[in-house]
């Protein structure tokens, strides 16, 4: 019936290929090292795919203003509760569908425009919507940098505990996209209050490193909100959160959310958040440890092949990102573009030496393990892994021929790990149930 289907219609036949193309492309025949990435497992996978795709349920949970989402609304208080159990608080909220979003929310919440805000620098791994070029700039408040100490890679504490002081910001930002060592938190928020500013910490990277126990958590040491993704360390599906100590605060940037930035908070999303959050309740801690040591693995696989690592003098890393410096080698794009023909993925980075023009051509490279790490890899995987990365990048060895081994490799992570596991018949199981409950 497919086939047929397909053959008389070339246009569902090229989007039904592109997908089914791709899912083999991503889930089987590459090393996916995109930092801000992870696959959920199937059983989070199965129940994401439910009918609540479909619901509209704008407000909050038990008031709506939709009918027909009782179990919705139970459902989002479960996952609500199964994250802030992980988080140490009891209020989270889950609407934001993405971090960037919780971002906007927090923002909004605390700001007005003419307002300033003291940020971590771009080169501290700022993400856009920290900044004057994303949502910070869209809400009219000015982005103020804090000096960024490049011996640590971290915020300069000292001098920007002085500017906060000078500038009497309304909101503090830590966090960030490339993110190797934990902000400051404790003395930045100690500074931040002392002038009445929120702050506002962006774990979106580290999410899944804080909830497994091997990453400070912000809000134990003084941030007021912590907004992320839930698809990066932790291995949810796309979408967002924030969480705060206090319950003021929590009800201001959920007055925000809706009706400001979201109506329909993607419902599909909560049981798949909330499989995961259990999983990770399960198995996060041993997630995490293992996410770290394979990223320190790899960074000293690949220092040892000659490759320029960042921070080699404070042990590379303390979370799941290695950063390269490749400008020896052609620069980011170039050598992004070689590893993806050899079907290992990574993005180009800019790094704290770059100038504003590099952005398009930056000089680093930013790798993340939490998915080869999902998918059962450990650190005699990451030897491989490097050496795959300097027969391409180092040696000068064809893509192509490099790609084969990397497939063959690839051959023997089929199976998602840190997880709950059901059986292939149960699965088939749930999707049926997902697709015609009868
Ligand atoms: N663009 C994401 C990242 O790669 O870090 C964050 O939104």
């Amino acid at each position: 019936m497919l086939d047929e289907l397909l053959s008389k219609n070339p246009d569902l036949k090229q989007v039904f290929d592109l997908t089914v193309t791709h899912t083999k492309y991503r889930k089987r025949e590459t090393i996916n090292l995109i930092a801000s990435e992870n696959v959920m497992s199937p059983l989070a996978m199965l129940l994401y795919l439910n009918d609540m795709m479909h619901r509209y349920a704008e407000g909050k949970p038990f008031k709506r203003f939709y009918q027909g989402l009782k179990y919705v609304d139970e459902l989002e208080v479960k996952a609500s509760e199964i994250m802030g159990g992980l988080l140490g608080t009891k209020f989270v909220d889950l609407r934001p569908i993405s971090g960037t979003t919780a971002n906007a929310a927090a923002f909004r919440a605390f700001t007005k425009p003419g307002d300033k805000a003291v940020v971590a620098p771009v080169q501290a791994g700022a993400h856009v919507s920290h900044t004057r070029f994303g949502t910070l700039g869209a809400l009219g408040v000015e982005q103020v940098d804090m000096p960024f100490s490049i011996e640590e890679w971290n915020i300069d504490v000292d001098k920007a505990v002085k500017l906060i002081e000078e500038v009497k910001p309304r909101i503090v930002t830590l966090g960030g996209s490339l993110y190797i060592f934990p902000h400051p938190t404790k003395p930045i928020a100690e500074a931040a209050h002392s002038v009445g500013a929120k702050v506002i910490h962006d774990v979106a990277h580290v999410l899944g490193l804080i909830v497994g126990g091997v990453w400070p958590n912000p809000l134990a040491e003084g941030a007021d909100v912590i907004t992320s993704s839930t698809h990066k360390t932790f291995p949810g599906p796309q979408g967002g959160l924030f969480a705060t100590r206090l319950e003021e605060d929590y009800k201001e940037i959920g007055k925000v959310i809706f009706p400001m930035f979201v109506s329909n908070h993607h419902l599909h999303r909560l049981a798949a958040t909330a499989v995961t959050g259990l999983e990770m309740r399960e198995f996060g801690r041993e997630y995490a440890r293992q996410v770290v040591k394979n990223a320190k693995a790899l960074a000293q696989a690949l220092s040892s092949r000659g490759l320029k690592v960042v921070m080699e003098e404070k042990g590379f890393t303390e979370s799941h990102q290695v950063i390269l410096d490749v400008s020896k080698q052609g620069r980011g794009t170039k050598v992004a573009m070689a590893l993806e023909e050899a079907h290992i993925i990574v993005n180009k980075n800019m790094l704290p030496w770059d100038r504003p023009e590099d952005v398009k051509d930056p000089s680093g490279i930013r790798i993340g393990v939490q998915e080869v790490t999902r998918w059962g890899m450990k650190e005699g995987e990451m030897e491989e892994i490097a050496e795959f990365i300097k027969q391409v990048v180092v040696d000068g060895r064809s893509p192509a021929e490099v790609r084969k081994k990397v497939i063959e490799f690839r051959r023997n992570f089929l199976e998602v790990q840190y997880c709950f596991k059901i059986s292939r018949e149960e699965e088939v199981k749930l999707l049926k149930l997902m697709l015609h409950p009868d």
